[in-house]
């Protein structure tokens, strides 16, 4: 059985890896900076679900029993944006969780470890999951700018900071309708990081990461970019204002309220 037959998933891991390569030409992802995962099960026939282990079964830290069988693309530890782009299946795998949450097993395409931040994705995708969020994608990436405003104390406040990256362009209050959700400091790759990440996903889809990145979750990897995209775009706004030595007026309350009613938000 060779997976590059299935058309599906292939041109899945193509959506991938086009993004992993917007994510290097947007100089969000120095060295191994960022991760992807994506939730494939639905596209894999029931004997690929079935693929050989490639090596031992790896233990999660905490049973994932929302995710009992699934089976994920994540990009691999240490790997490279710019390389994933290039050749998903040597900078990522495919891995298969057990029938009781508890491990997971790489089945294709070589013995890729997964992310170090593996923890925050499949607690985030069991989260979804079991609550009924049907996103499969989580993407992590390291945004210069948005990552720049996390500097900032009174940024580090939810309400305050949606507000401010809206008001910029009205593209963000409709592309980012839930806002924006704020984790304190964590160290990378551990479970709290994913504790205090699935909090913020009570209530959003984009959550900023205090001074390392920023996740987005989805239905769709390239609406995912398209979101942090979009931030992005608003935060370069404020910047270039401020750096040309203005405080920008950004939309009023009004006008933002106007785009709820004109795109049904
Ligand atoms: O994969 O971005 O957060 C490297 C990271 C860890
Ligand atoms: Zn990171």
């Amino acid at each position: 059985m060779n997976i590059r037959e299935n058309k599906n998933l292939m041109a899945e891991i193509d959506r991938i890896a086009e993004v992993a390569g917007y994510l290097w030409e947007r100089g969000w992802a120095e060295r191994n900076g960022g991760n992807i995962s994506v939730n494939v099960t639905n596209l894999m026939s029931e004997e690929e679900k079935r693929l050989p282990a490639i090596g031992e079964p790896i233990a999660l830290l905490e049973p994932m029993t929302a995710l009992c069988g699934h089976i994920f693309f994540v990009t691999g530890t240490g790997k490279r944006m710019r390389y994933v782009c290039k050749d998903p299946f040597c900078n990522g795998s495919l891995i298969r969780l057990s029938e009781d949450g508890a491990s997971f097993d790489i089945i294709a395409m070589q013995p890729v470890k997964p992310t170090s931040e593996l923890p925050s994705h499949l607690m985030i995708h069991n989260y979804l999951r079991a609550f009924g969020r049907d996103n499969r994608v989580v993407l992590h990436t390291h945004p210069t700018d948005l990552i720049g405003l996390t500097h900032c104390k009174p940024f580090l406040d939810s309400d305050r900071i949606t507000r401010l990256l809206w008001s910029m362009i009205p593209e963000c209050r409709i592309i980012v309708p839930k806002g924006i959700g704020i984790v304190p400091y964590e160290i990378p790759g551990t479970l709290d990081l994913a504790r205090a990440t699935i909090k913020q996903l009570e209530k959003h889809d984009v959550v900023f990461w205090e001074k390392h990145g920023i996740l987005a979750v989805g239905n769709d990897i390239i609406e995912c970019f398209d979101a942090i995209d979009t931030l992005s775009k608003s935060a370069q706004i404020f910047f270039s204002a401020r750096m040309a030595g203005y405080e920008p007026e950004g939309m009023t309350d009004r006008q933002l309220d106007d785009l709820v009613d004109a795109f049904g938000l």
